[in-house]
């Protein structure tokens, strides 16, 4: 039976992950780090927290990574872990360095050291592109990260490869476009919208409030996704692939399906307003701009190439529909507020 060690166990990709490696007959390790609340509902939402083995673990704690390669000798080892939220990172720079970069040489010396035989991925993203100059962004397109998580973000991918190349460890990286799912935080922007969306529904909350509405996306399902991580470690060489569906779509989009599709009338604020400013429209659902929302800098347009990945690993990025997504999404936060 294969080993594997799954890193953010506790996270959206992590969660499907476990599950993938569970179907195929793997015996999963979840590395999780410990925090004053447990935090395994993802898990549970999959119905796997008592198949994962949970192994307490921390990113910049050396000695927790090194017990759990020493320990438990994974075949594969899937570093999922990080500061993910770009939004955060312009707080906590250093932290982010940290955690999301310097924490992958941490992680790759070890193997090194004690088990180099085996298989790494290195959760790379598309953020590293920034704002690309080429359409769409492929394996070749330089990068250009626009805040501290690309930047660290760009630090562990270029160190995976440096290991690789150095010392001759199996270590790919994958570019993932944004990938969403039911289970996804309510921080990052299209969880907030179907969980904003069914809360309105609910009656809970009268409006939305969010950012830069213009900027857009590649959107693709998380559990499409995270086949492709285990795709490239079962590849016969390492490497680099853009996992992306090769569709994008703004923020704006992403609200005007998600409100379709629960059916609620949308309207946006400023659209209606009287003489004196006050809004004409009554009894409508207001989305609201507020600044606060909007980064230092931001990406304006991600738009992936998986040709590389669906030539060699034979990957499909089209299992998933955009519309689809959204519906997943929206009818599992409506299912939710119903309880
Ligand atoms: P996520 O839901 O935010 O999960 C991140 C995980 O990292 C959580 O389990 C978190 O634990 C853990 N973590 C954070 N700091 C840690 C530390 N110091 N030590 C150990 N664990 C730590 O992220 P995701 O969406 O699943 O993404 C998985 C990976 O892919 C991340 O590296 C992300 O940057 C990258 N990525 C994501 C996307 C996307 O669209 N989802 C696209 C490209 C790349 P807690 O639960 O305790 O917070
Ligand atoms: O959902 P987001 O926070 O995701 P972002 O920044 O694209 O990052 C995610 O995808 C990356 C892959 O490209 C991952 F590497 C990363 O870990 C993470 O999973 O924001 C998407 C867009 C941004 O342009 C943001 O400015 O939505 C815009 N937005 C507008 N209003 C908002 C909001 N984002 C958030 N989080 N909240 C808002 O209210």
């Amino acid at each position: 039976m294969k080993k594997a060690l799954i890193t953010g166990v506790t996270g959206q990709d992590g969660a499907y992950l476990s599950k993938l490696l569970l179907d195929k007959g793997y015996e999963v390790y979840g590395a999780y780090r410990r925090i004053s609340t447990p935090n395994f509902w993802r898990l549970e939402y999959l119905g796997i927290r008592d198949k994962v083995k949970l192994i307490p673990f921390d990113l910049t704690d050396s000695p927790s990574i090194l017990a759990a390669i020493k320990n438990f000798e994974p075949d594969e080892m899937y570093n999922l872990a990080a500061q993910s939220f770009v939004e955060a990172s312009f707080d906590q720079p250093v932290a982010t360095g940290d955690i999301t970069g310097l924490s992958v040489t941490r992680f790759l010396d070890i193997i090194r050291q004690i088990k180099p035989d085996a298989k790494f991925y290195q959760a790379s993203t598309s953020e590293m592109f920034g704002n690309a100059k080429q359409f769409p962004q492929d394996e070749n397109t330089p990068f250009c990260p626009e805040s501290p998580y690309a930047v660290a973000k760009l630090y562990a991918h270029w160190i995976t490869k440096n290991y690789s190349q150095s010392y001759g460890i199996f270590a790919s990286s994958g570019i993932l476009f944004n990938h969403e799912s039911p289970i996804r935080g309510e921080e990052f922007v299209t969880r907030k919208i179907t969980s904003g969306v069914a809360k309105i529904k609910a009656g809970k909350v009268s409006c939305l409030e969010l950012g830069n509405l213009d900027t857009r996306r590649d959107w693709g399902f998380a559990q499409d996704f995270v086949e492709c991580m285990w795709l490239m470690l079962q590849h016969r060489t390492p490497d680099i692939f853009v996992v992306a569906t090769g569709e994008n779509h703004t923020v704006r989009e992403f609200v005007e399906k998600a409100f379709a599709i629960a059916g609620l009338e949308l309207g946006w604020e400023g659209e209606g307003k009287d003489e004196v400013g006050k809004e004409k429209r009554t009894g409508k659902v207001l989305v609201k701009v507020n600044p606060k929302f909007f980064r230092p800098r931001d990406v304006d347009n991600l738009l992936g190439n998986p040709a590389k990945a669906v030539e060699h690993l034979k990957w499909n990025p089209k299992k998933t529909s955009f519309e689809d997504l959204v519906r997943i999404m929206v009818e599992a936060d409506l299912k939710r507020e119903q309880g």
